[in-house]
């Protein structure tokens, strides 16, 4: 946490940062040294590192800010369609190096921070990781934002400024403990526009009553009202001056009638808890991964962040002065999993309520308009909200959703007139009680394709949860777009010298904008002296994740050991668990083994990292069990360097920069079709790490696309996935033998007190293995140990490495961007004409 040294305030810290922005301190005059005195004398009162990159940030932001006038002025002028993408999560991680990289003087900004005796590192490092996510979800709307600038599509994100990100996990006697991320206290990649709000309103009743024309008027009446605060954030593209714009929301109390009232009758109590409460929708964002649970909060935060984004992308359109019917050639709008559903109904609400359309006219412009992205097929994660919640908060909409849900049905019925149990199963209101409003169908009701993140998965999705909308409207609505990363922070920055030695053989950096350019690599497969050098970058990645591991945890690794990463949301269905249990059964076997054999063991360092929602004990508990062997494990003399077990706190965006080179084999585990996904399979193979995974999500395409022969998959098939459970229940279900070891070893208490986890070994021998733990442990033992054997051959170990990353191509954001742009937006890029703006890359 930032604590200025030699400033009473934070405000006068800030005046003094603005100060050094406006004192044209630039790139070029850190280079020069050139700075005001009196900058330079409130500089000395910081700390220097942190007064380096305030003065850097502030000199990019400059440019940032002109090219973002322009784009924004581009866009307007030229009045193409655009996208809207609508997330509640916004996971961007630090923003300088992408800046630099983008604006293109990096090169130019080093060696000014050279000259005055910075490393430009240390400078980047000062930035608070914006972490506005959870996981997988948040960064893939991250990466996107980034592939929409460098395509130059006109693009706008729609999110939350919560003042609290993800939190920050610190690890205390093995336990995950949670600390507050405030993250804003000097956030010089936003702009507040006080000039730009909206009034939101919640609660209040609904008013039909018939005019003078005998045309039925309805209006939403009282309630309170909420003020949303935009706040901007320049979205750079790489090799291009298209600048974009990322919109966050922040809540504040309104100024409109309903609190002023309160004032006026003296009731200033009242007054400020109404402040209070305004300003709680946009404060926190919500830590669970791949959970819901219908909290009264977070549905204000959706329909406030909704209507608000729907306010504004109205406004802009009405600006036009088109006719309405022209809204879904102007505008299209993603949703970002369910979260954002609300925005349907509110724009529904708009066109009927306020601008006097007519139902039908109005819903045809609805659908039309709105695209639905599905993230998971994992019933929890699937979002419900209680009718009488809705009621209450949004009365409104909960009537054009029944009206929507009823003029559903009823075309439902004539299509299937004998099926009468079909209505029941894909109504948008689920007879349970209380009655829910199942979000997953709404979308799908009020979009025109949705799709899902990968091959399987968007199979899965037809076949299981979605499987009566496909009868209902056809397969052509559901479409796939597999999850792509961008190359630009995931190679290039996370990587420099992997991605200098590419460009060195490519002759040049296009590859960052055509990713499929990297096939052109697969030739020097057999070049002795790229080879050594690929193995090189690798294990210098290796030493500096290994400083930062001694650094942080206090345990030596050896770098020249297999370096096996696990990071990722901790969760059951990613199956931590049974890699910890692995490493178990390595510990005991190398416990049995004599000294002498012991020399034969190829060392290696397990490191795990990931975040454990706060209410999600059995996530705790894996967490805690993984520290707890690594305290047992990394003491033990019998095995010294041989085996390492490391938990890495507070993984994030900008933790996973460093880790990810650093990776020789990582796990891609979950139970087969569980994962709708994955990211990081795509991240750690693009920088020349194999992975061990299962047939699941992205893993089975990252497959076809490098080769069977350099991925070692493991693990029982997702169609097999339904009968294994169902054998545990009625068949001759046991705990494999080499996992029953594993357990009587944690049962003896090797790891310290054994009822700390004696729920996660139960919810294996005793409640039926969900997850296929011990289906899958042999089958996952036997695929560790040909790692083993063939990470001992590193001439072959490379060159799968090489190729790998040489037919990765197909993972880059910029083709899924391309994918949606083309088969569900309907937009163009916006050329940048002028060639002198498109920036000269460094
Ligand atoms: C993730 N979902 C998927 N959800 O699990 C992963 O397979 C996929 O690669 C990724 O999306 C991108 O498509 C995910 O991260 C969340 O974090 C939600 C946050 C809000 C509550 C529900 C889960």
């Amino acid at each position: 946490k930032f604590s200025p040294s030699g400033f009473k305030t934070k405000d006068e810290f800030e005046a003094c940062i603005t100060d050094v922005g406006n004192s044209g301190l630039r790139a070029e005059d850190l280079i020069t040294g050139r700075m005001r005195p009196a900058c330079r004398d409130h500089i000395g009162k910081i700390p220097i590192q942190l007064a380096a990159y305030s003065g850097t940030a502030l000199a990019f932001r400059d440019r940032l800010i002109i090219d973002w006038n322009k784009t924004q002025q581009r866009q307007t002028f030229d009045d193409q369609k655009r996208i809207y993408y609508l997330s509640l999560e916004f996971l961007m991680g630090r923003t300088l190096d992408n800046a630099m990289l983008n604006v293109g003087l990096k090169k130019v900004a080093k060696e000014g921070l050279d000259d005055l005796g910075f490393r430009i590192e240390d400078v980047i490092n000062q930035e608070h990781d914006a972490a506005l996510g959870n996981g997988g979800l948040g960064r893939l709307a991250a990466c996107f934002l980034d592939s929409l600038a460098s395509l130059n599509y006109p693009a706008w994100g729609y999110g939350l400024r919560y003042r609290y990100g993800i939190f920050k996990q610190d690890i205390e006697n093995g336990y995950q403990v949670e600390i507050p991320d405030y993250w804003l206290d000097f956030n010089p990649w936003e702009f507040a526009r006080h000039d730009v709000t909206v009034d939101v309103q919640f609660y209040g009743w609904v008013n039909k009553h018939t005019d003078d024309d005998g045309k039925q008027v309805v209006s939403w009446q009282d309630g309170e009202l909420v003020t949303a605060v935009a706040y901007d954030v320049p979205i750079p593209g790489y090799g291009t001056s298209t600048v974009n714009n990322l919109r966050l929301w922040s809540s504040k109390a309104s100024s409109g009638e309903f609190d002023f009232s309160k004032f006026n009758s003296g009731d200033y109590e009242s007054a400020v808890a109404d402040q209070q409460r305004a300003e709680t929708i946009s404060a926190v964002l919500y830590p669970n991964d791949n959970l819901e649970r219908g909290k009264e909060l977070r549905l204000k935060q959706q329909y406030f962040w909704c209507a608000a984004s729907l306010h504004d992308i109205v406004r802009r359109f009405k600006k036009t002065q088109r006719k309405w019917s022209e809204f879904p050639d102007q505008v299209a709008i993603q949703l970002n999993d369910t979260h954002p559903t609300l925005a349907i109904v509110e724009l529904q609400r708009i066109l009927i309520d306020k601008e006097g359309l007519e139902w039908d006219v109005a819903w045809g412009i609805v659908t039309k308009t709105f695209g639905y992205t599905n993230h998971t097929v994992l019933p929890e994660a699937l979002e419900k909200w209680s009718v009488p919640l809705f009621q209450n908060l949004l009365p409104r909409h909960l009537q054009i959703i029944y009206d929507i849900n009823l003029f559903f049905l009823q075309g439902v019925e004539r299509r299937f007139p004998k099926d009468r149990e079909m209505l029941g199963r894909v109504s948008i209101i689920e007879e349970s009680q209380p009655k829910m409003v199942r979000m997953a169908y709404l979308a799908i009701v009020g979009s025109h394709k949705v799709n899902g993140v990968a091959e399987l998965h968007s199979d899965l999705i037809k076949t299981t949860i979605f499987k009566d909308f496909v009868k209902i409207y056809g397969p052509d609505k559901f479409t796939n777009v597999t999850n792509g990363i961008t190359p630009r922070r995931w190679l290039h920055q996370a990587n420099p010298r992997l991605s200098e030695l590419i460009a060195s053989k490519l002759g040049g950096y296009d590859f960052l904008k055509d990713l499929t350019l990297l096939n052109k690599l697969e030739p020097f497969v057999d070049d002795k002296d790229f080879k050594k050098e690929w193995a090189e970058i690798k294990y210098a990645n290796k030493v500096r994740l290994a400083q930062h591991i001694l650094k942080t945890t206090g345990v030596s690794v050896n770098p020249k050991a297999l370096f096996d990463v696990q990071v990722k949301r901790i969760h059951e269905y990613k199956r931590q668990q049974l890699n910890i249990f692995g490493v178990i059964r390595r510990y005991l076997t190398i416990k049995a083994l004599k000294p002498e054999e012991r020399k034969k063991v190829l060392p290696r360092v397990s490191i795990f990292g990931g975040k454990a929602a706060p209410g999600y004990w059995m996530a705790k508990t894996i967490i805690h069990l993984i520290n707890k062997v690594g305290e047992v494990v990394n003491n033990d003399p019998d095995v010294g360097d041989l085996l390492k077990v490391i938990f890495i706190e507070d993984y994030n965006v900008s933790k996973a920069e460093i880790i990810t080179p650093a990776s020789d084999i990582s796990e891609h585990i979950s139970t087969a079709g569980t994962e709708a996904s994955g990211t990081s399979n795509m991240k750690f193979v693009l920088n020349g790490g194999l992975i061990i995974g299962t047939l699941d999500g992205a893993n089975i395409e990252i497959t076809r696309e490098i080769g069977e022969q350099n991925v070692f998959l493991f693990g029982n098939l997702s169609e097999d996935v339904e009968d294994l459970r169902h054998n545990h229940f009625y068949g001759e279900s046991h705990v494999d033998p080499e996992l029953a070891k594993v357990f009587d070893t944690i049962k003896a208490g090797t790891f310290g007190d054994e009822g700390a986890f004696s729920a996660l070994i139960a919810a294996i021998a005793e409640h039926g293995d969900y997850y296929l733990v011990s289906d899958d442990f042999h089958s996952y033992c036997s695929t560790q140990d040909l790692i083993d054997e063939s990470y001992k051959n590193q001439d072959e170990w490379l060159s799968k490495s090489i190729l790998s990353v040489a037919r990765m191509g197909f993972f880059t954001s910029d083709r899924c961007i391309n994918e949606y742009a083309d088969s569900i937006w309907n937009i163009e890029p916006l050329q940048v004409k002028d060639e002198d703006e498109v920036r000269a890359r460094t």
